[in-house]
């Protein structure tokens, strides 16, 4: 994460900033003023810490018989239908909004990038899970590739189906958009994503819960707010009212 972005995202989590807890220290019998202070620091630190750490990753062997499709499994589309008969040789994904430099990279370019493979639990709302391994690049090459800008504070993943009438899409915050192990992935156990599991593209959120994982994925947008996109909750699920924007595992 830039370190300008770090910064910020630990002031707006304490309730004053470092310097002004230094200036009351230094001109009188502020000294509890300052502990307080430092104390907020120090949460905000370990919540940030925490939001930070890795998910369990697991052994080749305990990978589940299946992973089974959830929410959209067959995209009707019919740009996407010529898109699949073509192998996804012509898929591009997005990469536009608050970004110096946007992207508009092709599957020959993902795979182009460094890579992170990686077996995870995947864990529904509805109640069930399943292991599995993932591959791709992770989010932050993209993001750094493409110049994030200062005033951005959200990632927004667009996808190519439509679920009740609606498009779906979803977004996550900085610290889950720089997590080491959020990745744009293409394969899933060794082989191209079926397309139930979100071909060519999903993501993987592995400290969120599974709706957050935007399946046929075709763009990343920066956003400094999500309130002008779709109504105004973030994603598919939340503004149709039923889960939490922050599904935190
Ligand atoms: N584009 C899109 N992404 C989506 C969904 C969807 O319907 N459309 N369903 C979500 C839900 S609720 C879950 S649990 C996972 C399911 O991923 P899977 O189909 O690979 O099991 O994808 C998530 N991402
Ligand atoms: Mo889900």
């Amino acid at each position: 994460m830039p370190d300008i972005k770090r910064r910020t995202l630990l002031a707006g989590m304490a309730a004053l900033p470092a310097a002004a807890c230094t200036e009351l220290a230094e001109t009188g019998p502020a000294g509890d003023i300052f502990d307080a202070a430092e104390g907020w620091h120090r949460t905000a630190h370990r919540a940030l810490a925490s939001r930070q750490a890795l998910a369990r990753e697991y052994a080749p062997d305990d990978r589940s018989p299946d992973v089974k499709g959830n929410g959209t499994v067959r995209v009707e589309s019919p740009e996407y239908r010529a898109a699949q008969a073509d192998g996804f040789a012509n898929w591009r994904l997005q990469v536009g909004g608050l970004f110096d430099n946007p992207l508009s990279l092709s599957m020959d370019d993902i795979r182009a990038l460094p890579q992170r493979t990686q077996i995870t639990r995947h864990d529904c709302v509805e109640g069930w899970s399943a292991i599995a391994e993932w591959t791709g690049p992770q989010l932050s090459a993209l993001l750094d590739a493409a110049q994030l800008r200062e005033e951005a504070n959200f990632i927004v993943f667009r996808c190519a189906d439509v679920l009740y009438g609606r498009d779906y899409y979803e977004s996550v915050d900085l610290v889950d958009a720089y997590h080491p192990q959020t990745i744009i992935a293409h394969d899933l156990n060794g082989s191209p994503l079926p397309e139930k599991n979100g071909a060519p593209l999903r993501m993987r959120i592995e400290r969120q819960l599974g709706y957050k994982h935007a399946k046929y994925l075709t763009g990343i947008e920066a956003v400094a707010s999500f309130e002008q996109i779709g109504d105004g909750k973030g994603g598919f699920w939340e503004d149709i009212g039923d889960y939490q924007w922050y599904a935190g595992i």
